[in-house]
């Protein structure tokens, strides 16, 4: 898998690009807009693979096929999947045992598939590769008898599915430097960490920073557990941020990578950073006057959402817009065995 190591940022330039070119002719007294929009922005390797297996699962299985939790953080995908015979569902019990299920991108407890094996449930796991990874190593570390400390935002999917990889006890969930200055272990010398892959890789940095002060001997990967998908979009936002009025990202508010960007763009000198669903949701007065307004999007969010953005923008504006590339992506992970071409 040595393909997916696409971490590492290069200096791209940045190109003038004629996206969605405007359909009508619109009028010239309209006040110029400089937009810079962020690449890479969007969907991720794992999100792509995680709506591919909905998709070849309800061509396999016909329609309904059960999905657990939304499969990626995104209304607009939800409902697209909706529309082809998706149901999304909280919990196992609500799906029959007669229909497959799906596990979303983010991962899940090991109870869960476990469950879905005793009622002899067909089910297909999509687990982004780069999760299931962050769950091999802290199953490893736990093998080696290492107390895991994790890096990560209590309550979220990814969090709860890395926790439930292990007993009861076996893994210690922190938030925050201040967290890492309160952390009570029974064995300081016999730790690991492992992080969310979504998360914030300066803060991240930092808290790791604190793990390795007071634990110097604590085990974990070199830098963090953060993704190449999330590392890209933030590098990208960092470069847009500050030459930009206002900045918009494409998102939902349950979506961790998302929320991260807002943060990013308003510590980088955008402090008008925005999150938003959908076109219909921009807060048109928090635009007025600017003259440069930065895009991007979070892994979960289709491209079409930014497309959307650009349309409504040229109604308002005489919109010119500049691609901001800081990195180029070819990752893509293969399909679960189970959905594989017979
Ligand atoms: O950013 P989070 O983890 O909230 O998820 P998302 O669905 O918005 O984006 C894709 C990322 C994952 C599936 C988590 S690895
Ligand atoms: Fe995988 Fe990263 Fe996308 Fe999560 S954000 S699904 S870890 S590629």
């Amino acid at each position: 898998m040595a393909h997916l190591l696409t971490r590492s940022v290069r200096e791209l330039p940045s190109i003038m690009i004629d996206k969605a070119a405007p359909v009508s002719s619109r009028p010239s007294d309209l006040p110029p807009l400089h937009v810079l929009l962020a690449a890479p922005r969007g969907f991720c390797a794992g999100v792509d693979r995680a709506i591919q297996i909905v998709e070849v699962t309800l061509q396999k299985f016909g329609a309904p096929v059960y999905v657990r939790h939304e499969i990626v953080h995104n209304r607009f995908v939800v409902e697209s999947l909706e529309a082809k015979g998706a149901v999304f569902v909280k919990e196992l019990d609500e799906v029959p045992d007669d229909r497959p299920v799906i596990f979303s991108a983010h991962g899940v407890p090991k109870s869960i598939p476990a469950e879905a094996q005793r009622r002899n449930m067909i089910y297909v796991d999509a687990t982004c590769p780069l999760v299931s990874k962050v769950h091999r190593e802290a199953e490893r570390h736990h093998e080696t008898g290492r107390t895991i400390i994790l890096i990560g935002h209590a309550g979220h999917p990814e969090v709860v599915g890395t926790i439930g990889q292990l007993p009861p006890g076996a893994v210690h969930l922190v938030e925050t430097v201040e967290d890492v200055a309160s952390l009570e272990v029974a064995d300081p010398d016999n730790l690991a960490f492992a992080t969310q892959t979504t998360l914030s890789v300066d803060d991240t940095g930092a808290i790791v920073e604190a793990l390795r002060d007071r634990f110097p001997t604590i085990a974990g990967p070199k830098k963090e557990d953060i993704c190449y998908a999330t590392t890209n979009r933030q590098a990208a936002v960092k470069a847009i941020a500050p030459k930009a009025d206002a900045l918009l990202v494409l998102g939902a508010p349950n979506s961790s990578n998302s929320v991260r960007l807002v943060e990013v763009a308003r510590v980088h000198g955008c402090t008008r950073a925005m999150l938003v669903q959908r076109a219909s949701q921009i807060d048109w007065d928090r635009l007025e006057k600017i003259r440069s307004l930065g895009i991007t999007a979070g892994a979960s969010a289709p491209e079409v959402l930014v497309d959307e953005v650009l349309e409504a923008l040229r109604q308002r504006f005489q919109v010119t817009v500049e691609e901001v590339v800081t990195a180029t992506e070819n990752v893509s992970f293969k399909l679960p065995r189970v959905l594989a071409a017979e």
